[in-house]
């Protein structure tokens, strides 16, 4: 998840193949606290929005090759850029155009000629509004405890990476992670100190992984999950090796343990090539029934 930054300048992403209307568009709003990249085409706006996944899109719509509705539908196919405000630009100005731009998904349609501090003044509305739902998606993918990716959002991205797998037949690893003896921790030292130890654990975990397309998410009170996009068995054993002992050395005081009085935990961990007869529920479950044998097994430990 992209963690929006309330300081970070907003990115508009200015599309015409006309070089004087570009011009114009610059000049203006330069003055703006906005990062302007252009494109002189349908085929380069898309591929830019695709890549630098803009906080607004401002297109127009009579272009040689790809035309700016033709652009438009296929950003709000693609889950990766559907939530990008797109204001349609243009010299067509009949109430159909308007119509058809607006049904295409655009937040909003202006005809050219425009006047400019009309246009500065939607554009800053239509940018306050995105940085609010970017807000509002962060707080719905995020454990308000650790910080980590929560449950929700975590099932997102599994979902996705299961999609990628099946696509790339690649192998897509599992683990699951449990704290040791955690309710006799919070026994002990008390439901807050429960809480920071869980917190201190997060962060580990989340040290612990190398890789950017690995994720990791609390999956629920003392339990975490790690997903290993491209990753085979011995890869996330190693992985899970990491992480416990990561954990290990954080070396938290842990009276109520029977592993040397430190705070540890278990990992279960599962790998397969998906495909359409798995589920990611059937991996899930088997990387839980790992963890129960690292349970059984003494704790402390990594099964896969
Ligand atoms: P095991 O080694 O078998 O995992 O033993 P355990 O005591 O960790 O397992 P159990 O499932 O019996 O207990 C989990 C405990 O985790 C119980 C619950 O109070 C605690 N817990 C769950 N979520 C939180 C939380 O958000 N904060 C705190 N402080 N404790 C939590
Ligand atoms: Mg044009
Ligand atoms: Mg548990
Ligand atoms: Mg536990």
């Amino acid at each position: 998840m992209t963690q929006t930054n309330e300081l970070k300048q907003p990115t508009v992403l200015v599309v015409d193949d006309t070089p004087a209307n570009i011009d114009v568009l610059v000049a203006h709003l330069t003055q703006e606290n906005l990062e302007l990249i252009v494109a002189l085409s349908g085929e380069e706006g898309l591929s830019l929005a695709q890549q630098h996944k803009p906080d607004l899109i401002l297109l127009d719509i009579m272009m040689p090759g790809m035309d700016g509705y033709e652009v438009c539908r296929r950003l709000k196919q693609d889950a990766a850029t559907t939530d990008i405000p797109i204001v349609f630009l243009s010299a067509r100005d009949s109430e159909l155009d308007m119509e058809k731009g607006l049904s295409y998904g655009a937040i909003d349609y202006i005809s050219k000629p425009f006047s400019i501090p009309v246009l500065k003044a939607r554009l800053r509305n239509h940018l306050a509004l995105k940085q609010k739902g970017d807000r509002l998606a962060e707080l719905a993918g995020t454990d308000e405890l650790t910080s980590l990716v929560n449950r929700r959002h975590f099932n997102q991205v599994f979902r996705q990476e299961w999609m990628r797998a099946i696509r790339n037949q690649s192998e897509l690893s599992l683990l699951m992670i449990d704290v040791d003896y955690f309710k006799a921790y919070n026994d002990s030292l008390g439901h807050a100190e429960g809480d920071n130890c869980l917190k201190k654990i997060a962060q580990a975990l989340l040290q612990g992984l190398r890789d950017p397309a690995d994720i990791v998410a609390r999956f629920g009170g003392e339990e975490f999950v790690v997903l290993l996009p491209d990753t085979d068995s011995a890869g996330a054993a190693r992985v899970a090796e990491r992480l416990r002992t990561l954990v290990q050395n954080l070396k938290l005081p842990h009276p109520g343990s029977a592993n040397g009085g430190l705070v540890s935990i278990s990992l279960g961990g599962a790998t397969c090539i998906p495909n359409h007869h798995l589920t990611e529920l059937g991996l899930l479950q088997q990387a839980d029934t790992q963890l129960y044998k690292a349970k059984e097994g003494g704790r402390n430990r990594v099964c896969l």
